[in-house]
């Protein structure tokens, strides 16, 4: 069973949703397969901070009514270390601009109605999807799905299908370069219908770890502990975690953390990593397929958007003015910023966690590093304007 579209989104996650959503919006035909379901895409429990530059994308499209409503925007950032709170003035520090706290959850559901609305199509549970043909400008997708095979023929494929999904790894290996780094530990998250600790995000610099309070809304939060790469989230009660957490902490911030009852528990490990180049003929790839940053400085899905900001400039170039330019550039526009993410995350992931091997003076390293920051205006310029994110 065939049929054609313009192209054909691998991955209903941010990027493939995002990507759809635009393109949508400027009359072109792209259809999304997703190999899980709606409700377990949905059950991921990810992000949490968004840069402007992906609110004005999700405003671009339409798809803003519910962040602006329940979202939190936010003009500072939390560095706590020596057991004192030091508070980054974002707003001041970078002329205003903010970060916008909703959980890429909400983001995901958001993107996932208004397509439906729209009448756009995605195809869930599409079991073994394969890029086909995309050295060629005939590119194809097949999958199979209620005993059938598909073949989905189109003019290009966005690999929007994350760090395990298919298309990258369809790219022959010798035109591939990877760079990678994996972190010694993991993230323990936990997710709780109690207040946060704090009204604006803490990240923790402690000799037992890192810690990081966070939250979704006033009513729901969300923290992080680091852990060993070898530990296990049923090793670890709710009571274990929040004793952790607090003792990672400020006191001040400690003693104003509501317990209760973890809605979700998970543990995710941390790397850097880069595939270059991002294009391949006609296959595109964007998001986590093309890159992973640790989530130290809440960049992955803010970057994913970013990629989505220069392929959706390009596909509409192609489509709408016969041009290829875009598609030529795609991959070096799109790695530069990514780059520079890269580079912001492994510097507070470095700064922040415990390295096991770094022992004490390691440990003293990062405490003056962090003294020297929250007292130089440059430094925290620095800081701040890359986590409210560079320009695109
Ligand atoms: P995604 O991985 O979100 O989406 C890819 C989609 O493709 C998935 O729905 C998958 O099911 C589908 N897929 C995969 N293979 C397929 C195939 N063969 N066929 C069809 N579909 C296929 N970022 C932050 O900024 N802050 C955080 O705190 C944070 N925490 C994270 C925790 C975890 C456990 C993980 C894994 C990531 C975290 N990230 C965080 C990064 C995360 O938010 C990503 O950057 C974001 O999901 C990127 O979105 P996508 O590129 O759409 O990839
Ligand atoms: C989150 O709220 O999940 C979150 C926030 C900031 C980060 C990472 C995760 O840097």
């Amino acid at each position: 069973m065939s049929r054609r579209v313009q192209v054909v989104i691998v991955g209903s996650g941010p990027a493939g949703l995002l990507l759809g959503q635009r393109l949508h919006a400027a009359g072109i035909e792209a259809l999304i397969l997703e190999r899980r379901s709606r409700d377990y895409v949905l059950g991921r429990i990810r992000a949490g901070v968004l840069e402007q530059g992906t609110v004005g994308q999700l405003e671009a499209v339409g798809v803003d009514a519910r962040m602006h409503a329940e979202g939190l925007v936010h003009g500072g950032v939390n560095l706590a270390f020596q057991r004192r709170l030091h508070r980054i003035d974002l707003a001041d520090l970078t002329g205003g601009k903010t970060v916008m706290v909703y959980g890429q959850t909400e983001v995901t559901r958001d993107l996932m109605d208004a397509r439906a609305a729209a009448g756009a199509e995605t195809v869930y549970e599409a079991q073994e999807v394969q890029p086909h043909a995309f050295d060629t400008a005939r590119p194809y997708v097949t999958y199979k799905k209620d005993g059938r095979t598909h073949r989905i023929d189109c003019d290009a494929i966005a690999g929007c299908d994350g760090y395990h999904g298919v298309c990258r790894k369809s790219v022959p290996q010798k035109a591939l370069r990877t760079y990678e780094r994996v972190y010694p530990f993991g993230w323990l998250g936990l997710l709780a219908d109690v207040p946060p600790a704090s009204e604006e995000l803490i990240y923790a610099n402690s000799a037992r770890g890192f810690a990081l309070c966070s939250m979704r809304s006033p009513r729901r939060s969300r923290y992080y502990v680091q852990c060993s790469l070898d530990d296990k989230v049923e090793a670890w009660s709710d009571a274990a975690f929040w004793d952790e957490l607090r003792r990672r902490i400020p006191p001040e911030a400690a003693e104003r953390v509501t317990t209760g009852p973890s809605i979700e528990k998970s543990i995710a490990p941390l790397r850097s990593f880069v595939a270059e180049p991002l294009r391949f003929g006609r296959l595109f790839l964007c998001g986590d397929a093309g890159h992973i940053v640790p989530p130290t400085g809440a960049k992955g899905l803010n970057l994913a958007a970013s990629d989505v900001h220069y392929l959706y400039e390009a596909l509409r170039a192609f489509f709408l003015e016969r041009s290829e330019a875009g598609l030529d550039s795609y991959s070096e526009r799109a790695l530069k910023r990514v780059w520079k993410a890269e580079r912001f995350s492994w510097w507070f992931t470095s700064m922040m966690h415990r390295f096991p091997e770094d022992g004490p003076f390691g440990q003293k390293i990062q405490e003056a590093e962090l003294d020297y920051l929250v007292e130089s205006r440059a430094a925290s310029t620095a800081l701040a304007e890359n986590y409210v994110g560079l320009p695109y």
